[in-house]
């Protein structure tokens, strides 16, 4: 009788599940499940730390709608990849995380590399298990694959010890699994409906957040069709950014603050009041505001503000019965009202703010004037990557997104590190669109050694670093006594660029600006990895802020 191992049994199992993609470290003892993945036509992408592993995985699960596997060793293996898991948690995305184990038979003897994995994988997972007989690799599989993407999406753990994976069975022993179907979508209640579409109706000054729960359940249609059909403002969460084209006139993305300030009535779609929409309290919204939340999960309805009405299901769904409810309607937001002449006149005068800092051509330059040549120079269909504090926060305004599901930052988590995973992961899943991430110089630090992944799959992603020396800025050269650096200095200029020619990518260093676009563009037109470097001045920073970002 056909034998078949534990380690084939994973593979062909994540395979059937629609797992296309694997990213993983080998070592004792997952070497196996890596060679079989390959043989059963799962890319495989060898990484240079769990970390990255692991939030390449989980991008793949955004970016694809099935989750990405990360593949890694026990022990530190596995404690590496709890950085992807607790990410994938924050951000609701799907992945996988397979992590190797001792023996069975040494569970408890100090084994190599011996960890409560399951344990500590838990508090970051949906579901996480340990698989305890070869036949029943596929039936923990489809569980690990239906948690993953059911309900509110995010991460799962498989333990796999090394007698499992080699273990072996009777082909027709096998527990088979059936096929995790695509999520069901759920509707809310019509009278609900109707509900949310009063409130709207009712309102002076209203908004609708859109969220990146927009971006997963592929609601972009229903969204820009609720959007045209109201005629209400919008304003994209950072990695909801797209789902609505972010240079439509209805964007407020230029007069956030006032936005959020005044608005009566929100509807927040697939979107949470956390500390990115400082969680829909005073000063930074208004103490009245009425909330329609529309929300795949029911617990996340009336989080930190109740919500005078909730919609609890999928995006793409709940919004296509608004859409439908609102035929029966006369009604649509009026084009003039002072809410428009407002966030009209906040736009402007932002944008008057801005102009001065994004003409000023001295060196070293300042955030505003890179970002207008790296804004110009983007590919209208590219992936954009943001990771780092001012980087990422202004280039979260100065970089438009005009499609769904193409902007990836460091998410509801704020996780530095997340920027080369998610750059490798878009670009093995969209080779037929260009990849390009806009780095700090810190942020870039993190999983930089990834750099060497992007060359050894000659993958042709373009990365974008700008360097001001520091976290947050820096000090330019620093002092004599080393002792007396401060914490968030790092070496203003370094080469960074020649970090990615040491692998064999191209790199490139800029210091004057009116040098930059000429630059970009040949980074664009070589075929390969490109790094540009770019030197910022260390005292550039925001404009002036009311608030700042990160606080309440
Ligand atoms: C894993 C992790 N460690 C530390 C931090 C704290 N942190 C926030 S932003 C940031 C880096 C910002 O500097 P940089 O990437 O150079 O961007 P800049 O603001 O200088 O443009 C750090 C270290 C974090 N968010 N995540
Ligand atoms: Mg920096």
């Amino acid at each position: 009788m056909a034998k078949v191992n534990g380690a084939t049994l994973m593979a062909r199992s994540l395979k059937q599940q629609g797992v296309e993609y694997m990213f993983g470290i080998v070592g004792f003892p997952v070497q196996p499940i890596a060679a079989a993945a390959q043989e059963a036509g799962i890319r495989y992408i060898g990484m240079r730390n769990e970390q990255s592993a692991s939030y390449a995985a989980q991008a793949v699960g955004y970016l694809t709608g099935r989750p990405g596997a990360a593949l890694v060793v026990s022990g530190p293996g596995v404690v590496h990849g709890l950085a992807g898991l607790a990410n994938a948690q924050q951000n609701c995305w799907p992945m996988i995380l397979i992590g190797g184990a001792s023996a069975t038979y040494q569970n408890g003897m100090g084994a190599f590399q011996e960890e409560r994995q399951v344990q500590i994988a838990s508090p970051f997972c949906k579901f996480a298990h340990a698989v305890e007989h070869v036949h029943r690799v596929p039936f923990y599989v489809e569980m690990a694959t239906r948690y993953s993407i059911y309900g509110r999406p995010g991460a799962t753990y498989l333990d796999m010890p090394d007698d499992i994976i080699l273990g072996e069975v009777d082909e027709e022993k096998v527990h088979q699994a059936a096929t995790v179907a695509d999520p069901p979508r759920m509707q809310a209640l019509d009278a609900d409906v109707e509900q949310a579409l009063n409130v709207l109706e009712s309102a002076e000054r209203p908004l609708v957040i859109v969220g990146k729960g927009m971006a997963w359940s592929r609601a972009e249609d229903e969204v820009r069709k609720f959007i045209e059909r109201t005629q209400v403002p919008f304003l994209a969460s950072p990695m909801g950014k797209g789902v609505m084209d972010d240079s439509h006139p209805l964007s407020v993305g230029a007069a956030r603050s006032h936005a959020l300030q005044e608005a009566d009535v929100i509807v927040l779609l697939g979107a949470r009041l956390n500390w990115i929409m400082h969680f829909g309290l005073p000063p930074r919204f208004n103490r009245n505001v009425r909330i329609v939340q529309v929300d795949i999960a029911p617990e996340a309805i009336s989080q930190n503000v109740p919500a005078e009405v909730g919609l609890v299901g999928d995006g793409r769904a709940i919004v296509g019965q608004m859409n439908k409810a609102l035929a029966n309607r006369q009604w649509f937001y009026p084009k003039d009202t002072p809410w428009h002449a407002a966030i009209a006149e906040k736009s402007a005068a932002n944008a008057k703010q801005i102009k001065p800092m994004a003409d000023d051509d001295s060196h070293p330059m300042n955030y505003y004037r890179a970002f207008k040549d790296i804004s110009a120079w983007l590919p209208q269909n590219a992936v954009i990557i943001g990771e780092g504090a001012n980087t990422m926060d202004i280039g979260r305004t100065q970089m438009p997104n005009k499609e769904a599901r193409v902007r990836l930052d460091a998410g509801s988590y704020g996780t530095m590190g997340i920027g080369m995973g998610f750059t490798i992961a878009a670009a093995v899943v969209h080779p037929d669109r260009p990849t390009v991430s806009v780095s700090g110089d810190s942020a870039i630090g993190f999983s930089g050694m990834e750099i060497e992944t992007a060359c050894r799959y000659n993958l042709p992603v373009k990365i974008v670093v700008l360097n001001n020396g520091g976290i947050g800025g820096g000090v330019g050269p620093l002092p004599d006594d080393k002792t007396k650096i401060p914490p968030r200095a790092l070496i203003w200029g370094a080469r960074y660029d020649k970090m990615m020619e040491a692998f064999g990518g191209r790199g490139w260093h800029v210091e004057d600006p009116t040098k930059l676009r000429g630059v970009l563009d040949e980074a664009m037109a070589f075929k390969g990895p490109a790094l540009v470097n770019v030197l910022l001045n260390p005292e550039a920073g925001r404009k002036p802020q009311k608030f700042g970002w990160h606080t309440s």
